[in-house]
């Protein structure tokens, strides 16, 4: 089957940077390609070539398959939409998945200055984590927020830079593949990074 992750957020969250995390992170058990959506530039589309990961432009239309893929294809498909590209896409089946990506840089007000956002999607990645000492970010404000608009939506907080929290990311990824032999990596737990 094919899975495709539509990352939603800001420009400058960490997109492009977890796309290229989580092919190395996933050693190979998945095919990844990505399709990218922002016509002004193509600098993020040779990191990610750069990276081992097919990418390809789309200006036009959103167009995911409609119909479910064959059982034995295993492909992490990531439509990178930065800004507002995405916001109105609708989840059309259910191997897409809406993952909006939010960085600590951004201000912990977010969930309540723009509900929306955070709203439809499936799972919300809080990324830079390792910039919390140098920012007023409370991530428990922050939690508290995103529960006031969205109650049940998981949160994974990670960085990109230290590769804290990758691993419960990775296995995020793999459960919807239907592996459970998911292990825990090396690096410290993310609650060490964090202050309240
Ligand atoms: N400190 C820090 N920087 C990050 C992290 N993730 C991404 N970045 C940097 O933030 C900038 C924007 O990341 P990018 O992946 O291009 O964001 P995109 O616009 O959402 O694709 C780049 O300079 C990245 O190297 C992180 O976890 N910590
Ligand atoms: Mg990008």
């Amino acid at each position: 089957m094919a899975k495709n992750l539509y990352l939603l957020g800001n420009t400058g969250s960490g997109k492009t940077e977890l796309i290229r995390r989580t092919h190395e992170t996933l050693g190979g058990r998945l095919a990844i390609r990505a399709v990218y959506y922002q016509p002004q530039s193509i600098f993020d589309l040779e990191r990610l070539r750069a990276a081992g990961i097919p990418a390809v432009m789309n200006n036009g239309n959103l167009q995911v398959p409609t119909e479910p893929s064959p059982d034995d294809l295993r492909e992490l498909v990531f439509y990178e939409l930065s800004g507002r590209t995405g916001y109105s896409l609708p989840k059309s089946h259910d191997d897409i998945l809406r993952v909006f990506v939010f960085s600590v840089t951004e201000g912990d007000e977010k969930p309540l200055k723009y509900p929306r956002l955070f709203k439809e999607v499936e799972l919300v990645v809080l990324n830079k984590i390792d910039l919390l000492p140098f920012t007023d970010f409370s991530v428990s404000r922050f939690q508290n927020r995103l529960r006031t608009v969205n109650p049940g939506v998981p949160l994974l907080k990670l960085s990109c830079r230290s590769g804290v929290g990758l691993d419960n990311w990775r296995n995020w990824v793999l459960r919807l593949f239907g592996y459970h032999d998911v292990e825990k990596s090396q690096i410290l737990p993310s609650s060490q990074f964090i202050r309240g």
